[in-house]
């Protein structure tokens, strides 16, 4: 199925992104946040060097910003950070955890921040006030008495550089690698493909290439909502006549049209401006498919250029001095049969050949990519055969080119640079041993799955969230949840109450911390934190407002505190002193990787941030083999292999986020883009509809089908009638979880494959009986 946006203006469906919507969006929400007026100057600066830097997506931070550098959701989110609503002490004492245990993820969190220390206590199932010196005196004794490869440490990718730094250090004195974030959810498909084909873990575009590039390509990432800052690069590069091709089951209106709130001319003329100049509406786990696709016809057209003396198409110099594997991969893609990869992407080969075509005509070409490609158990193949495409046509190393993973937290992609890693070889241990003189422990540490898995055998005894809402955010909630209550320690540091926090082991304190926009002020004066966005830059942040209770701690603070406390006495481990002067953190880690962050402190106010070195753009490749390198997928789907799984009436869903929540923080109920109201919905093709009995309004159940005997259901669905490709189905995260089994991830990475879980659709009652 595909949509040709010019033939379809006329009957727009879905609302533009930005726009009036979105402006009274921003206004309404502020109201209801009751954000004081001090904190509304944070927006002027978010963003900007001499600022704060966002805490919603981790999009690059232009040299030149804009007056507002912000969008919708990134002022939601700076809102739901300052507001002035409290959850102190006294709400935990009027209300026991089983109770709150009934309450919604968005009335937990709604009540605002978090103001004092606590512990649970289990004689009255309550939070209760504890001193922070009691707390982490008693943190440490239960880690203490643990071997530590049974406790992990999780990070959410917001912590500071300073923050993560140190955590991990603390793990690594402490005695293991247990260090999943977020990111093991998330981009850690493109984490695992991207050092073997071009020898970096990050992408390679920086924010100039978009003024360079003159075809953009969208893989599963819906840039209205989760990086909409992004929009201004591509409507720059729409008036300049560039071509960006989407390819995503849900026609996204972010995708589809623009309106700039920033700009009059486009907020008063009728009519929006088109975002994709080709939207196809692939199937879920259709993208290898899609992308074999676009790859054989540019051999095919290559091959008939050889015959022909006419014009070569691919880029034969780039791929003879560059790049190894290519003849393997050509011959595997001119044998493939394009009925073969009509019915694995569900697209029709001439819009297939219409993108290529569109693709071999332009010299530099971005391609953006989010969690439609890495969530699937064949994400890390997905991104491979995306690799393919580029390499094709020289498009990695050059100007206006390059692949653009874009990551998800504001800090994901930093947390990883300083070693927040499961995986030894990624970290600096010798590093580690010279600089602290510990020996660091070298056995693989866990991952999200497996972190789920040893909480669920037993074998994980204590859980230390740095932020996040693990519990909410990882698969299979159910059995994770009942396994959770059996944890020995739990310990939460958190700006706001979530599901992770009255879910709870037998020991369990929830630790408030101060926000990146809040002042921070230690023994040196006031603080500075850093981050890294997605394209690698590094940005100091400089806070805004009054910290929301004069008894919170800094997470550098939180993290020392424990660590001085459990870990034996090492002159060289100064926590207290790193506590005092965050300056002499960013020593230390300019000290650990010299080639990335010489000069931090001096460097770390750069307009538009630092970029650490990114061999692949200067087509240096540190791969093993010093080339960059093709492959050829293992399979054309990245959906399950599993026999059960292409049954007869099993259908591929994916959970996707609303307009109106960040991941587990859900705003409100409301996705305006989408025109869909509640989250308890599933959205469906209309065929599909009719063939479960189905009716726009009816109740429907979805069942995993996975094979491992486990039973797992979400009913009371509201179905909505979707222009969705057949056999696709979406509803939300993380209210499916409970649908997604843990041994559904993707191969190499481990990344929970939310994005095509095998169910089925039962209908609930008879079509039509149940009112709206
Ligand atoms: N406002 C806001 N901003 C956010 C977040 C948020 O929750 N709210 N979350 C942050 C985080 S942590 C992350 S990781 C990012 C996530 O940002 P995205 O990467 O955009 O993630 P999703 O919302 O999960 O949506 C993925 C898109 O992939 C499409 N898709 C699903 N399956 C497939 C497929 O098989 N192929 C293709 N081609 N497309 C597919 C879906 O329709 C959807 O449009 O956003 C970050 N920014
Ligand atoms: N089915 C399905 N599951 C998914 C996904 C999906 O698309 N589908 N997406 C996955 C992805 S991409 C991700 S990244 C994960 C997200 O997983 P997480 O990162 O674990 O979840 P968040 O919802 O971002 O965490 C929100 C909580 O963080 C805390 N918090 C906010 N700011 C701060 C701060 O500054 N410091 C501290 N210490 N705490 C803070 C608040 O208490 C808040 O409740 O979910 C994953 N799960
Ligand atoms: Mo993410």
């Amino acid at each position: 199925m595909a949509i040709h946006v010019e033939d379809d203006l006329a009957e727009q469906t879905v609302p533009p992104a930005g726009g009036w919507g979105s402006i009274k969006s921003v206004v309404t929400y502020l109201t209801r946040e009751l954000v004081p007026a001090a904190a509304l100057k944070a927006l002027a600066v978010q963003n900007k060097t001499g600022g704060f830097m966002c805490v919603s997506c981790a999009w690059a931070k232009p040299e030149h910003p804009h007056t507002a550098e912000f969008c919708e959701n990134g002022a939601k989110a700076t809102a739901w950070e300052l507001t002035s609503k409290r959850r102190t002490p006294e709400f935990f004492f009027q209300r026991s955890l089983s109770e709150l245990e009934s309450w919604t993820d968005h009335a937990l969190e709604e009540g605002g921040r978090l103001t004092a220390p606590m512990r649970w206590d289990p004689a009255t199932d309550r939070y209760v006030e504890v001193s922070w010196e009691r707390a982490f005196d008693e943190i440490a004794a239960e880690l203490k008495k643990i071997d530590p490869q049974q406790a992990v440490f999780y990070t959410s990718g917001r912590a500071s550089l300073e923050a993560s730094y140190l955590y991990q250090l603390f793990a690594r004195a402490y005695g293991h690698n247990n260090l999943p974030d977020s990111s093991n959810m998330c981009h850690e498909s493109t984490s695992v493909a991207l050092p073997k084909s071009i020898g970096v873990p990050i992408g390679t575009v920086w924010l100039e290439d978009f003024r360079h590039a003159d075809c953009i390509l969208f893989f599963g990432q819906n840039v209205g909502v989760n990086s909409p800052r992004m929009l201004h690069d591509l409507q720059d590069a729409r008036r300049r006549g560039v071509p960006i091709i989407t390819f995503n089951p849900m026609v996204e209106s972010g995708l589809k049209f623009f309106d700039n709130p920033q700009s009059p001319h486009d907020m008063l003329l009728p009519g929006h401006t088109q975002v994709s100049t080709q939207y196809l509406q692939v199937r879920p786990g259709g993208d290898i498919a899609a992308l074999a696709g676009l790859c054989k016809y540019l051999i095919e057209r290559d091959d008939a250029a050889l015959a022909d003396g006419g014009k070569r198409v691919l880029d034969t110099a780039f791929i003879a001095e560059h790049t190894h594997g290519f003849d393997d991969l050509a011959a595997v893609l001119r044998e493939l049969d394009w009925r073969d990869i009509e019915y694995e992407s569900g697209l029709a080969r001439v819009d297939l050949e219409q993108a290529a075509a569109t693709y071999a005509a332009a010299k530099a070409v971005i391609a953006v990519y989010g969690m439609g490609l890495t969530q699937h158990r064949e994400g890390v193949s997905n991104v491979n055969m995306l690799v393919n495409l580029l390499l094709m046509r020289g498009n990695i190393g050059r100007a206006g080119a390059g692949i653009c993973p874009v990551r998800g937290h504001s800090n994901v992609q930093g947390q990883r640079t300083v070693g927040i890693t499961e995986k030894p070889k990624l970290a600096p241990l010798d590093k580690l041993k010279e600089l602290y003189g510990f020996e660091p422990p070298r056995t693989p540490g866990r991952t999200t799955v497996k972190t789920c898995a040893g909480v669920i055998d037993g074998e994980v005894k204590a859980f230390i969230g740095l932020g996040g809402n693990f519990l909410r955010a990882a698969p299979d909630t159910r059995r994770l949840e009942d396994a959770w209550r059996r944890l020995r320690l739990t310990v939460q540091v958190a700006t706001k109450l979530n599901r992770s926090h009255v879910i709870h082991g037998e020991v369990a304190y929830l630790l408030p911390c101060l926000g990146r926009s809040e002042f921070d002020r230690q023994a040196s004066g006031l603080q500075i934190v850093t981050t890294e966005d997605s394209t690698g830059h590094m940005h100091a942040s400089h806070a805004v407002a009054e910290p929301a209770s004069t008894s919170l701690l800094s997470e550098v603070a939180i993290v020392a505190g424990i660590a001085q406390r459990t870990l034996p006495a090492n002159p060289r481990l100064t926590w207290r002193e790193w506590t005092d002067d965050y300056a002499l953190i960013r020593d230390a880690i300019a000290k650990t990787w010299p080639e990335i962050f010489h000069d931090f402190n001096e460097r770390m106010d750069t307009p538009g941030g630092f970029p650490r070195p990114n061999a692949a753009r200067e087509r240096h490749w540190k791969t093993e083999n010093g080339k960059a390198n093709f492959s050829v997928p293992a399979r054309w789907t990245a959906a399950s292999d599993d026999a059960v799984s292409h049954e007869a009436g099993v259908l591929r869903l994916v959970t996707v986020r609303s307009d109106d929540q960040f991941n587990t923080t859900v705003y409100s109920d409301e996705d305006r883009l989408r025109r869909v109201q509640g989250r308890k919905i599933v959205l469906m093709n209309g065929e599909d509809m009719a063939d479960a009995g189905l009716e726009p309004g009816s109740l429907a159940a979805l069942s995993t089908v996975f094979g491992d005997g486990i039973q797992r259901e979400v009913a009371g669905l509201r179905v909505i009638r979707y222009d969705l490709p057949r056999g696709c189905l979406v509803g939300y995260f993380p209210e499916l979880n409970a649908l997604v089994p843990l041994g559904h991830h993707a191969k190499e990475s481990e990344v929970p494959a939310g994005k095509s879980i095998p169910v089925r659709v039962r209908a609930m009652q008879l079509a039509g009986a149940v009112a709206s």
